[in-house]
């Protein structure tokens, strides 16, 4: 096993990333800004090194200056965390060249996974139902309206350099389509320099599940079950539930056995998550993500499972410590993504955290580096606690979720938890009743109040 670990990142998941490794006896290296001197992530750890000014591009994306800290650190292995470099093939390959070991999937699988029409090729090819639409990139006009007749309006073109709704336009008749296809290639040149697109037929109310899978280098495979995160907005999630109100037991096993067995006949290694847009009964493979995820933890709640643990030992080389078998999802589970935001208009609230407090009892994680003192910088991400909640069944879990929402404090700068406490009680949200869309909408319906 690793001796010492490098944490190439931030933040609450920084912080996540390091409590592991101390539960496995490994040191830390705490990397960070000159923004993050005071940061919990940089108390905690063992060791750790400034690695440049606040812009991200600076510090924590700034590949020499992270590799001159694992050398001088003398650290085996590097976490990426999310975000910044966890799904960067070419940082993951030089970590491997510089003799450090990548606590994530080869560089290959990330290459594979980022370029959105390879990744959906290589899902059908492994059996994962996908969105009818082209096989591969639309070249000409004449090509796209033949592939739009065929599946039938409303289309999506999608950018293959594009991800996480970047670079998307809907063509709802024939009339739109080539227009929306030279905006779609313009932007998607503009964004990522890479102008391919591809087409698919527009799903108008999905949900947005995602199975969780973990896979270790001798070809054992595990899932553990399923996350609903159709509560976003603007591709942000706000709160993740495990598991989804909109799966009965017998979907749930169908997907998850379908996801094992793609994911042991790619070959893939490490922790993943494989993401569907799911509508009238049938799932769609959009994307899979080859790193952590910050709604891991809801999984973690319900199936016991310690998934960051789990991706080190997998990196290590050592078998996975479970069989699928043992794998017995208990419960439900809710997060509440908490930002320093105004929690009506979303504007990042960066400031001094004056009070804090944060709930506990039963069925209750917070993961956050915050405390009173604290000031939560401007130039990163405005993501400052996770509260995690599990109940025995979603009842449970709701209302345990609305006690720990009323515990908790922090003031100086705003929070979306007066948000959280209002979707919780809305009808909607209580019975499961959401889509993708549906945050969006209750937003623009309190517009007009
Ligand atoms: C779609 C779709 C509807 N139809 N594909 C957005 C992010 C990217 N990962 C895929 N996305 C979508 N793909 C088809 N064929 C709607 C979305 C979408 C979405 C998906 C997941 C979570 C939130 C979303 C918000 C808007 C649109």
């Amino acid at each position: 096993m690793f001796e010492k670990i490098l944490i190439a990142n931030r933040g609450e998941i920084a912080l996540r990333i390091h409590r592991a490794c101390r539960e496995m006896g490994i040191d830390t290296v705490a990397v960070h800004s000159t923004a993050d001197a005071d940061a919990m992530h940089v108390r905690l750890a063992d060791e750790s090194v400034c690695i440049g000014p606040p812009p991200g591009k600076d510090s924590y994306l700034n590949i020499p200056a992270l590799l001159s800290a694992a050398a001088i650190t003398g650290v085996d292995a590097i976490h990426p965390g999310v975000g910044f470099l966890s799904e960067n093939a070419n940082f993951a390959d030089m970590v491997q060249e510089h003799g450090f070991v990548f606590i994530g999937p080869e560089p290959e699988h990330i290459s594979l996974m980022g370029d959105k029409v390879a990744a959906k090729q290589a899902a059908e090819s492994l059996g994962l139902p996908v969105v009818p639409g082209s096989h591969g990139a639309v070249t000409t006009d004449k090509e796209a309206a033949e592939i739009a007749e065929r599946i039938g309006y409303p289309v999506l073109i999608k950018a293959a350099a594009g991800g996480g709704g970047r670079g998307m336009k809907v063509a709802r008749t024939q009339g739109e389509l080539l227009e929306s296809l030279r905006l779609a290639k313009a932007e998607a040149k503009a964004a990522f320099g890479y102008d391919v697109v591809y087409l698919e037929k527009y799903l108008g109310q999905p949900r947005h599940i995602e199975v969780q899978i973990l896979a270790d280098a001798h070809g054992n495979v595990v899932h553990l079950g399923e996350r609903d995160c159709s509560l976003q907005r603007r591709h942000q999630k706000l709160l993740e539930e495990a598991p989804s109100p909109a799966l009965n037991a017998d979907q749930r096993a169908k997907i998850g056995a379908l996801v094992s067995k793609s994911i042991s006949k790619l070959g893939y290694r490490s922790a993943g998550t494989i993401e569907f847009l799911y509508e009238n009964g049938e799932f769609y493979f959009i994307e899979m993500n080859t790193r952590l995820q910050v709604e891991h933890p809801i999984s973690e709640a319900i199936t016991g499972v310690d998934i960051v643990r789990e991706q080190i030992r997998i990196a290590a080389g050592i078998p996975l410590s479970m069989a699928q078998s043992d794998i017995v999802p208990q419960g439900h589970a809710i997060e509440c993504r908490i930002n320093a935001e105004n929690p009506e208009t979303f504007m990042p609230s960066p400031g001094t955290v004056t009070d804090y407090h944060a709930p506990g009892g039963l069925g209750v994680r917070v993961d956050s580096g915050l405390y009173a003192g604290y000031r939560v910088p401007p130039y990163y991400d405005s993501l400052i606690a996770k509260l995690i909640v599990q109940g025995q069944t979603r009842n449970e879990c709701l209302m345990r979720l609305r006690r720990a929402l009323e515990e908790f404090v922090i003031e100086g700068v705003h929070t979306t938890i007066p948000l959280h406490q209002r979707l919780i009680a809305e009808n909607d949200f209580i019975n499961g009743n959401y889509d993708i869309h549906w945050l969006e909408h209750y937003m623009s319906r309190e517009d007009e109040i």
